[in-house]
């Protein structure tokens, strides 16, 4: 790696510590040294990312993470998954104690401008609606006048409350409770009428929390947008990098038509692009340090985006979520790579 060499060099000429800030802490170094990628994930939102009772780890911010792991390691098994709550995120993020935040995290313009982070692109397009019990006979957001509503604090969802019932002139009392297992706990039990968040984190709750799912209505109105995306620290450019570009392959592989069942026999694809992608051309690794071989390796992986998407959040999963705005480009979604040439 072009990196370890000039480290070397700067190291032989008593340069090391001078250059310590900029050089020692690069995160793929670390990794590979560390022989694992730390992942900040949920404490539990089925979907996203959902511990089992042996504690193996699975949903859509947890792929991504696997998926990072095999381009960065080989192995996307190598990952230690760090639960986080919503309100220590960022500082567990901005501390260096995760390599990667991949936790429905919305990107804003007040994180992006203000925190020591980089947003990479979307993962999931997610809108923040609301959920109540079905006896409060509620079909639409502005009925809610009045309504008691479980918050969670350190979310967007937080401030779009106050923004929402402000807006349309409604009164509302919030609960605000840190621990999401209790918040859904007294949503459940009644102790607030709504309970606000992404539509995806309502959809997972509702299909794995409530004793009832039918007894629970998610409003039709998505009163925000949401767009969901892995983070990182903005002090090593190079990480972010590999960690959109992880991003991209995803999209990309699905679009060429690219299958964790099919990854190797697309190596013998006459089509230009399916052989950059797989590396049968020289200079896919080149750019990031790594060998020709790693887009390859997190098709293998995890699979493309559209098979993460499924197994995860998809109509056969207890969430049964269609793909909408999360549909490739080509399929009038807004699922998008920027070309991989
Ligand atoms: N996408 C929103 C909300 C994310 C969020 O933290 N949602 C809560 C549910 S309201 C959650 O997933 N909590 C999981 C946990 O605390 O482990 C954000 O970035 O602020």
């Amino acid at each position: 790696m072009k990196r370890h060499t000039l480290s070397l060099l700067l190291a032989s000429a008593g340069l090391a510590a001078t250059v310590t800030g900029a050089f020692a802490g690069v995160t793929l170094d670390k990794i590979v040294e560390r022989g694992e990628l730390v992942c900040g994930v949920s404490q539990g939102s089925a979907g996203l990312s959902l511990p089992d009772s042996n504690g193996e780890w699975s949903g859509l911010d947890v792929d991504y993470c696997r998926a990072l792991a095999a381009a960065a390691l080989g192995d996307p098994a190598k990952v230690r998954f760090v639960p986080l709550s919503s309100a220590q995120r960022f500082e567990v993020l901005e501390a260096g104690d995760i390599d990667v935040l991949s936790r429905n995290t919305t990107k804003t313009s007040t994180r992006d401008g203000t925190l020591p982070v980089l947003f990479v692109d979307t993962i999931f397009y997610d809108g923040q609606a609301f959920m109540v019990p079905k006896s409060l006979g509620i079909s639409a957001s502005t009925e809610l006048d009045g309504a008691t509503v479980c918050v969670q604090p350190g979310t967007v969802n937080e401030q779009n409350l106050v923004d929402y019932f402000t807006t349309n002139s409604l009164s509302f009392k919030s609960v605000v409770i840190e621990s999401l297992p209790e918040l859904e706990s007294a949503f459940y039990a009644g102790r607030c009428d709504v309970y606000l968040s992404d539509a995806s984190t309502l959809s997972a709750s509702r299909a794995t929390r409530a004793e009832t799912p039918d007894d629970f209505v998610i409003l039709p109105e998505r009163i925000t947008k949401s767009p969901l995306a892995p983070v990182v620290r903005s002090d090593d450019v190079e990480w972010y990098k590999l960690a959109s570009w992880t991003r991209n392959i995803l999209v990309e592989a699905e679009e060429l038509g690219i299958t964790q069942a099919n990854v190797e026999e697309m190596k013998a694809s006459q089509n230009p692009s399916i052989q950059r992608l797989l590396g049968v051309h020289e200079g896919i690794g080149k750019s990031f340090g790594l060998d020709d071989d790693w887009a390859a390796r997190v098709i293998a992986g995890v699979g493309n985006y559209g098979e993460v998407y499924d197994r995860n959040l998809g109509p056969d999963t207890p969430l049964k979520l269609e793909r909408g705005l999360n549909a490739l480009w080509t399929d009038g979604g807004l699922m998008y790579s920027s070309p991989v040439q």
